[in-house]
């Protein structure tokens, strides 16, 4: 029997660094994932200084922000915070649909994880459950998320065949920043 190799990504944030980006729009919801996002990463071991916070109006802005975080070259993951919240038009399917797909075009051209931590939702009781009530705090497992995909990422830029030893994290990357 074959023993696959396994590749995971770790839980601890030290030496990586993080940008979040978070909607101003609905900010009573917004600033409370942004304390779960923080306090996940802060947990975990990152340091102040390598996480920034940016602001933007709304949830449909989160995708450019992102994708010029990450073109910087600066963070290992990036968290993206939002709340919409359904109302009477159209307006919510639009933003819900384009900032969905902008923040996973982000992702994909740029190769630097975004974390979806976009609520979309019915009323805004369902949303505060998912800001720290029965819920839990959607950020706090955007934290966690970004944690995860940092490290794996940072593995899989050395793990091709003739580089790695599956289960031994990869040499590549080791070091870059601390
Ligand atoms: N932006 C949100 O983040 N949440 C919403 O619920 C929302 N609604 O309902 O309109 C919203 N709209 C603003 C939008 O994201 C843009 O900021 C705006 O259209 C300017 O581009």
């Amino acid at each position: 029997m074959i023993q696959p190799g396994k590749i995971n990504g770790g839980l601890s944030g030290e030496g990586f660094r993080f940008g979040i980006v978070v909607s101003r729009f609905n900010s009573f919801i917004t600033e409370r994932l942004l304390q779960g996002a923080v306090d996940a990463l802060e947990r975990a071991g990152a340091a102040s200084e390598d996480v920034d916070v940016i602001h933007v109006p709304g949830a449909f802005e989160l995708p450019l922000a992102a994708k010029k975080l990450a073109l910087t070259g600066k963070y290992d993951a990036l968290i993206a915070i939002g709340c919409v919240l359904r109302g009477e038009t159209a307006h919510y399917d639009y933003v819900c649909s384009e900032t969905s797909r902008g923040l996973q075009l982000a992702q994909i051209d740029t190769g630097v994880p975004v974390m979806f931590c976009v609520l979309t939702c019915d009323t805004l009781e369902q949303a505060i459950d998912r800001a720290g009530l029965k819920g839990g705090n959607k950020g706090f497992e955007a934290g966690l998320g970004a944690i995860e995909m940092a490290q794996l990422s940072r593995k899989l830029r050395g793990s091709s065949k003739a580089s790695s030893t599956a289960g031994k994290p990869a040499t590549a990357g080791k070091g870059r920043r601390k």
